[in-house]
């Protein structure tokens, strides 16, 4: 299948999950709308898709029981969208990055203001363990690897991950620009949760240490390649296609890739990031052709 249909397929079936995980809360309708509004203004789903395809690497796709277990583990992708969207929504406040629009619309704490905003974020972050809890495996051979999953997820996105890469950039906005602030910043606050996804596919499956080490590779080149196209859209695209204001990261003294080397070095730099991401997969064989399409579009994107 054609690798735009097969990702747009993805995208639709985490999408179906998310609305069903939502639906049928019990809970203050005001702050589940708030939740719903960010979760259902769109996005691009790439950390469940990762997720996935990850797991896709080491399974057997024409196995019987594929589709079973990809079914079993939809709750895990959609808890990565959940926690994704959680940062979105603290991001774009006015104590973080003061934004207005996000997914083409307006942010959340725009529509519901800034303490509905708080809650839906923490929301979110909640029903992510939540859904992950709700779904574990009862097969107690697949319990480990599920739990070792929900220990990657749970790591990458909080103080050893994402959080300490926002608290970094928020305390370099406006100082001076150094490489090494640059890259951890980076490696934190955007590929953490990337190499996350990729990484709890893996291990939700196998513990498997070569499949392991080349799926962290790959993360981290792709997680990076990710941040500095992140970077030259900022300078370069416009509101319509990103769905949020570009030009944010001058306004705001952060240090991006291409305030540091340049806008040609720093395109150069993502296109040898996703270069040597793909050789890693091709010790995968066939089963890596939908990741490395996917990892060659992040150089092409415009959102
Ligand atoms: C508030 C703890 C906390 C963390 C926030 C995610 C994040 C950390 C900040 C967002 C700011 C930003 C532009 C980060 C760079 C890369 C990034 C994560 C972009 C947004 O992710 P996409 O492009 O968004 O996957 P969609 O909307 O497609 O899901």
């Amino acid at each position: 299948m054609d690798f735009n249909l097969l990702y747009q397929k993805k995208l639709e079936y985490i999408n179906e999950g998310l609305i069903s995980l939502l639906n049928h809360r019990n809970s203050h309708q005001l702050v589940l709308d708030a939740m719903k509004y960010s979760i259902q203004a769109g996005g691009k789903r790439l950390r469940p898709i990762l997720f996935l395809s990850a797991f896709e690497l080491v399974s057997n796709p024409n196995d019987n029981l594929f589709q079973k277990e990809i079914d079993a583990i939809r709750p895990m992708a959609c808890a990565l969208e959940m926690i994704h969207t959680y940062s979105l929504i603290h991001d774009d406040l006015p104590a973080m990055d003061n934004d207005d629009y996000r997914r083409g619309k307006p942010t959340n704490h725009k529509v519901f203001g800034e303490a509905i905003a708080i809650l839906a974020g923490d929301g979110l972050l909640n029903l992510a363990y939540e859904v992950m809890l709700e779904y574990l495996p009862s097969n107690t051979n697949k319990l480990t690897g599920y739990l070792k999953a929900m220990s990657v997820i749970a790591n990458s996105a909080g103080i050893s991950g994402m959080i300490s890469g926002q608290s970094a950039d928020i305390q370099n906005q406006d100082g001076d620009n150094e490489e090494s602030d640059l890259t951890y910043i980076h490696s934190h606050k955007t590929e953490a949760l990337i190499t996350g996804a990729l990484k709890a596919g893996v291990i939700v499956r196998t513990e498997d240490h070569e499949a392991l080490k080349a799926i962290s590779s790959f993360g981290k080149r792709l997680g990076l390649a990710f941040q500095i196209t992140d970077d030259i859209l900022d300078l370069k695209g416009n509101l319509n296609q990103l769905g949020k204001s570009p030009g944010s990261d001058i306004k705001k003294g952060k240090l991006t890739y291409p305030a540091i080397y340049g806008l040609e070095r720093s395109k150069k730099m993502a296109s040898q990031y996703i270069d040597e991401g793909v050789s890693i997969l091709q010790s995968f064989g066939k089963k890596a052709d939908f990741l490395i399409k996917l990892a060659i579009s992040i150089l092409n994107r415009n959102n």
